[in-house]
């Protein structure tokens, strides 16, 4: 078949060489898609102008990889990945292609030529938060990875109008609006009204010359946009393809002409609503129509295509996965299981037991949670109503299950009247993995273990990673140069590189210059708090850092306890040689969940307290910058000390945040929980600060009721923060305002904040004395880069290729 490339002009270039553009050429590039891309003279043109033309300019270049990458994998017939999300946390993306393509420099130099500075350039695109946190931008992280590792990949998403709220503080609590990162033209994507298909809701399944045949009685068109994604040098690209809803019937003109304005637009608006929002939340089911209808219009549209490629490249879908892997990232696209069997079976008049077997083989799914709330369930009243056909298809896979092996009551997809998605993602993919070595085991003896009993083959680990371009060379020019001139560059495309650094710990010399590196990286920060928040903060104290969802698992409840215990001490003696401090948060609430929002709101009736407290000033600064995201992060991590790893044991799955840091420079005051395991084994016990109880622990001491007033009762410390707290002294104006928070303290404290108090205060204290050594704090932080390679996205990508898709790299190197 011939290769569906879309343009005429395709590029000749061969994937591996990529021919770098001059300045000059780039300068006359950027020229002309001011002039005929937006009509604008250079002289009348704004910030935003110069932006578009430049990322025109640049997406040019991304073209080559692009087009050479589709038509490797069409020539060579090679297998590919469909990564399936609903979540693609890309934030900004000039930058990150730029670097990958190794253009920083020439358009920098191409735009100066110009007049115009291209951080003020960079920094004038909004984020594309298309997802809510770790789990979207772990998305992103293996499209670019898979981009550098050479993996013929395609992402498959949502293109959604609105992603996910901004955060504003008014009397420190937090205020959504909504996000609109496309009320400009997006430059990066190629709509592709070519590639649309129709997914249906609702209406009922029938028999037809013995067939069951769904007539649905609602239909939309969804419509793809592709953005390409360049990996590392620019010799290999994946595609994310967004799908966004349009109507399937055409505009009522008769309608609008006889004035009936709403009905007539009745249609587009309820096909648009599928993509109009992203799900604010991660980690509860909506329990909602829209929802379900969002996560099935995506996954189906995503079907709809991979099979109509594979048919124009392959006859027989009995090989589909010979060719195709599919990944589901988390439950959220559970329903490709039954949808994948309907289109083989009612489309393609495949029998049932071979569509459940190449649906099977073809599909993989990855568990992101052991939270039950976070396990998504669906009634079968709404599964039944909204997807009628596909609840048949559930209901006999679940018989055929149940035929096949003995199992125990408590196994079934449909139980209680609930479709269990977990269980339907296990039953239809030939692996099911976990995010982190300790959350893999758990998943096993946790929300799969009759499961996993079941198929002992099937559960496997794949630890996540972050992408080293985005997380090192993009964010931390200051560090990667360091690295470049002490190892060479080729920790950017092989992280564990790094090892090579280990040495340079013992050297002195060294040391000075990774101090100063930091240094630099923190009085950026400070000038941006002071700039946006008006917040003075004094770059040579500890800045520790917590940033991720608000969340009662992840414990900035007790970060928030600390912080206070150690103003309470620094004002009793504000001169025993306090290191000083500040102390970062950053996070989003989701909009419903009250009792976040609550710890968000006490965080900053504390920031507001110790900040204006003359007595501490030069000791503890509380900065709670509004709307964190992927830009914030940038900002961030490269500035951190510590990193505030603090999660319940048993409960993060694995976070990527640590693994950031880490790679960054901080270290880390952490409990054993998610990836913080392999992070301590690999950086040394000596280099991380250790505290609190282990999940094993948490489920012993949950048994005794009594955890949290017997631990508060020990501990002085713990009694004096919920003391003043109870008292209004952070909320005079309401002194009874977080009594509510105080009470759930002593007697609902399910997430053991009190429990691990007292230890997480010692470890902290350790840290202060630790920093006040800097040569070994520095060594230690050195050693946390060095052996941080293990955490690079691409070696997470080998792990999937290698245990998961059996797919070979398809580079040569
Ligand atoms: O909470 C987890 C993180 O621990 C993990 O690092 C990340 C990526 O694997 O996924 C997060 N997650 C889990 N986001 N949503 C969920 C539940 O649907």
């Amino acid at each position: 078949t011939a290769s569906p490339v879309t343009a005429s002009s395709a590029p000749a270039s061969s994937v591996s060489g990529l021919a770098r553009p001059t300045v000059d050429a780039l300068r006359a590039k950027i020229l002309h898609h001011l002039e005929y891309t937006l009509a604008k003279d250079a002289g009348h043109s704004s910030r935003y102008d110069w932006r578009m033309a430049t990322s025109f300019a640049i997406r040019d270049e991304m073209l080559k990889p692009w087009f050479a990458a589709t038509r490797q994998t069409y020539d060579t017939g090679a297998k590919r990945v469909y990564y399936l999300s609903m979540e693609f946390l890309i934030g900004r993306l000039l930058e990150d292609a730029m670097i990958n393509l190794g253009l920083h420099e020439t358009i920098a130099a191409a735009l100066a030529a110009e007049g115009q500075t291209l951080s003020d350039i960079i920094e004038d695109e909004p984020d594309a938060a298309l997802g809510n946190g770790g789990l979207g931008r772990l998305a992103a992280c293996f499209l670019e990875s898979m981009a550098t590792v050479g993996v013929p990949a395609h992402g498959y998403g949502i293109r959604y109008e609105h992603g996910l709220f901004r955060q504003r503080f008014e009397g420190g609590q937090q205020v959504e609006t909504p996000e609109d990162w496309l009320s400009q033209p997006h430059p990066w994507e190629f709509a592709r009204p070519e590639a649309a298909y129709i997914v249906g809701f609702k209406g009922h399944s029938e028999l037809r010359r013995g067939k069951s045949v769904w007539v649905p009685g609602e239909t939309v068109k969804a419509s793809a946009y592709d953005t390409p994604v360049v990996g590392w040098q620019g010799k290999w690209a994946s595609t994310l393809r967004l799908w966004a809803g349009l109507p399937t019937t055409q505009f009522d003109l008769e309608r609008f002409n006889n004035g009936d304005y709403t009905a007539a637009a009745a249609p587009e608006a309820l096909a648009r609503t599928l993509s109009r929002v992203l799900y604010p939340d991660d980690t509860t089911p909506a329990g909602k129509e829209l929802r379900l209808k969002q996560e099935y219009f995506m996954t189906s549209a995503a079907l709809q295509d991979i099979l109509r490629r594979y048919q124009s490249q392959f006859s027989t879908l009995a090989d589909l996965p010979k060719h195709v892997a599919i990944q589901l990232n988390d439950t959220h696209p559970a329903i490709a299981g039954p949808e994948l069997m309907r289109l083989l079976m009612d489309q393609h008049d495949m029998g049932w037991d071979e569509a459940q077997t190449v649906a099977r083989a073809t599909l993989g799914y990855t568990n992101h949670t052991l939270l039950p709330e976070a396990l998504e369930r669906w009634s079968t009243y709404l599964m039944g109503s909204v997807l009628p056909r596909h609840m048949e298809i559930i209901q006999r896979i679940d018989e055929d299950h149940a035929k096949a092996h003995k199992r125990p009551p408590s196994v079934g997809i449909v139980q209680h009247n609930e479709v269990k998605m977990g269980d339907l993602a296990f039953i239809m993919s030939h692996k099911v993995n976990g995010v982190s070595a300790l959350h893999s085991e758990l998943v096993k003896e946790t929300v799969f273990h009759d499961l996993h009993k079941l198929h002992p083959d099937r559960i496997t680990n794949e630890t996540n990673g972050v992408t080293p371009r985005r997380w090192m060379r993009l964010s931390n020019p200051a560090l990667s140069t360091l690295l470049d001139e002490t190892i060479g560059e080729g920790w950017t495309r092989d992280l564990d590189h790094l090892k090579t650094l280990e040495p340079f710990a013992q050297d002195a010399a060294f040391r000075e210059k990774f101090a100063a590196a930091k240094r630099a990286n923190k009085v950026a920060l400070a000038g941006w708090v002071q700039d946006t928040m008006g917040i003075d903060i004094n770059p040579d104290a500890m800045f520790d850092i917590q940033i991720k969802r608000l969340h009662e698992y992840k414990r900035q409840l007790l970060n928030c306890f600390e912080t206070i215990a150690l103003w309470h001490n620094m004002r009793q003696t504000p001169d025993a040689g306090w290191t000083p401090r500040v102390k970062f948060f950053g996070g989003k609430s989701a909009p419903g969940y009250f009792v976040a929002k609550e710890i968000i709101h006490l965080i900053n009736d504390v920031a507001r307290t110790i900040n204006a407290d003359p007595v501490t000033g030069h000791l503890l600064k509380v900065v709670y910058p509004p709307n964190y995201n992927v830009s914030m992060a940038q900002r961030l991590i490269p500035a951190a000390d510590l990193s505030e790893q603090i999660s319940t044991a048993g409960k993060e799955a694995s976070g990527t945040g640590n693994m950031k840091l880490t790679l960054n420079g901080a270290l880390t005051i952490g409990t054993l929980d998610g990836a913080n395991v392999e992070i301590r084994d690999l950086v040394g016990a000596d280099n991380f600060f250790l505290f609190g109880l282990t999940a094993d622990g948490v489920e012993k001491r949950r048994k005794n009721i009594n955890h949290a007033r017997e631990a508060i009762e020990d501990s002085q410390n713990l009694r004096d923060v919920l003391q003043m707290i109870v008292e209004g002294r952070f909320s005079p104006e309401e002194p009874d305002r977080y009594h509510g928070l105080v009470d759930r303290a002593w007697h609902h404290d399910h997430y053991l904040v009190a429990a691990d108090f007292d230890s997480y205060w010692e470890a902290q204290r350790a840290a202060d004395a630790l920093y006040r050594t800097p040569q070994d704090w520095n060594r230690k932080a050195i050693l946390n880069v060095a052996r941080s390679g293990f955490f690079s996205s691409d070696r997470t990508i080998r792990g999937y290729m290698a245990d998961i898709w059996d797919v070979p790299s398809a580079l040569k190197d």
